[in-house]
């Protein structure tokens, strides 16, 4: 007996009893012979959203409607091993736990309110009861350290969604206060998705050698966060070859994001509206994901290790100086010995290029200020990946089983598909060139290195 035929046998499980049948009434349930879908085979009758560095909220049904428990709170949060900070965020962590639940439900959201200051929630993009939309002082009065408030509402709608205070929120938006709310349709999906993801992209400002981040700052952060982590800290995303992934993303920052995909040209879905019909949808590899919006993308798992990063190279490099005064091309070597009188151990970086940072980094000569994260820091089979903020992998993987989200590590190529050396020599063919070389010499290039760095 399969395990849905069992549910529907049982009648253990009403919700998902209602929405089987919604789906066998609209037709959306074709895969009776043979092994199910995934959206058939979990119980909810969706393929529930996985969070990464995150989690889903348990919710509890009473009188038939679905009751959630946020709590605002103080939390130490940790951006990448090296990096912490007290942040606000809900029930322990930022961005606070995914909300899930399907059009129809009747829900009720309990928010107590543990922050030094008052607070409220807007549910971000969802039609409700003005007086449930959360601005406080427009629609409530501030929920005050200490008070429970009860939101509730009928969805009435499905897609992506967020959850964020609309109470001193430059300061609470700023301190990590965010999560997502996902709506599942009703009627389930005409083209269900295997995996499905869920990311919230954020910004902070972690001033060097502090522990909280600083709200007055508008445009220049430093730490570029996926779900309020930073690459190498954030987690791969995994799938199985040939399955149907969608990655939900959301954007709460202070910056618009191009979120940019390898690997596949993938299928902008939906957005702000729930999920778009089919003739809407559009081949991208690259989605401006705007302060505020919200985008699905889905594209089938081709195997591979695929970049998946936001476009604004700053972005994907975290805590860059942005100050920092353009060394490239000058020759340090005097002024630093004359800075090493004032600053012991310093080092002059930069005439070739940033990348000598990491090296510097792992050779412990360059330590940062206490409580801040090098500026690049993943490690790849090929050597120093030089990103660090909004960057992670998309490893898809022949034969994962369905639901198998651990770290399958690194892809291992078929043979003759890597690009390789073929040559040391800079004056190696003749290839077609315009213009001037600024500096002919060869001999003047860099001694190319090809593990860490040498002295
Ligand atoms: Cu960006």
């Amino acid at each position: 007996m399969k395990r849905r035929d069992f549910l529907l046998a049982s009648g253990s499980v009403l919700p998902a009893l209602a929405i089987t049948r919604a789906m066998a009434e609209s037709g959306h349930v074709h895969h009776n012979q043979g092994e199910p879908t995934a959206h058939e085979r979990d119980p909810q009758g969706y393929t529930p959203v996985h969070t990464p560095n995150g989690w889903t909220l348990p919710h509890r049904m009473v009188d038939g409607v679905k009751e959630f428990h946020l709590v605002a709170e103080e939390i130490e949060h940790e951006f990448a091993p090296g990096s912490k900070a007290k942040c606000w965020g809900y029930n322990g962590t930022s961005p606070g736990p995914t909300l899930e639940a399907v059009e129809g439900d009747k829900v009720r959201i309990l928010v107590t309110n543990r922050l030094p200051e008052h607070t409220s929630i807007h549910w971000h993009g969802l039609i409700l009861p003005s007086g449930m939309d959360g601005v406080s002082g427009l629609t409530q009065p501030a929920i005050q350290p200490g008070e429970t408030f009860a939101y509730e509402f009928t969805l009435q709608q499905h897609g992506t969604h967020m959850y964020h205070p609309h109470a001193d929120e430059m300061v609470q938006l700023a301190m990590g206060m965010m999560g997502m709310f996902i709506i599942h349709p009703k009627a389930g999906e005409p083209e269900p998705v295997d995996r499905d993801y869920a990311i919230l992209l954020h910004n902070w400002a972690m001033h060097p050698g502090t522990s909280r981040p600083d709200p007055a700052v508008m445009q220049e952060f430093d730490l570029w966060t996926m779900n309020s982590k930073v690459f190498p800290a954030i987690d791969t995303l995994v799938a199985g070859s040939g399955e149907r992934v969608r990655i939900r993303v959301g954007n709460l920052s202070m910056w618009n994001h191009p979120i940019h995909l390898h690997g596949v040209q993938f299928q902008v879905t939906g957005g702000d509206g729930g999920r778009w019909p089919r003739e809407q949808w559009r081949n991208e590899v690259t989605e401006i994901i705007g302060v505020g919006q919200m985008r699905d993308i889905e594209f089938v798992g081709v195997p591979g290790d695929w970049a998946f990063h936001c476009h604004m190279s700053h972005h994907t490099m975290n805590p860059m100086g942005h100050d920092l005064p353009n060394t490239l091309g000058v020759d340090q070597s005097g002024i630093e010995d004359e800075i090493r009188t004032l600053l012991p151990g310093y080092m002059a970086m930069g005439e070739h290029g940033m990348g000598e940072h990491q090296d510097h980094t792992d050779s412990g000569h360059m330590t940062g200020p206490p409580n801040t994260l090098p500026m690049m820091m993943g490690k790849g089979p090929f050597g120093n990946i030089e990103m660090g903020g909004m960057f992670t992998v998309v490893k898809v993987r022949d034969g994962l089983a369905a639901g198998d989200f651990r770290d399958p590590g690194w892809y291992q190529h078929p043979a003759g598909t890597v690009a390789q050396r073929i040559s040391g020599n800079p004056d190696y063919g003749q290839p077609a060139r315009r213009g001037r070389l600024a500096n002919p010499a060869s001999k003047d290039l860099p001694v190319p290195k090809r593990q860490g760095h040498q002295h």
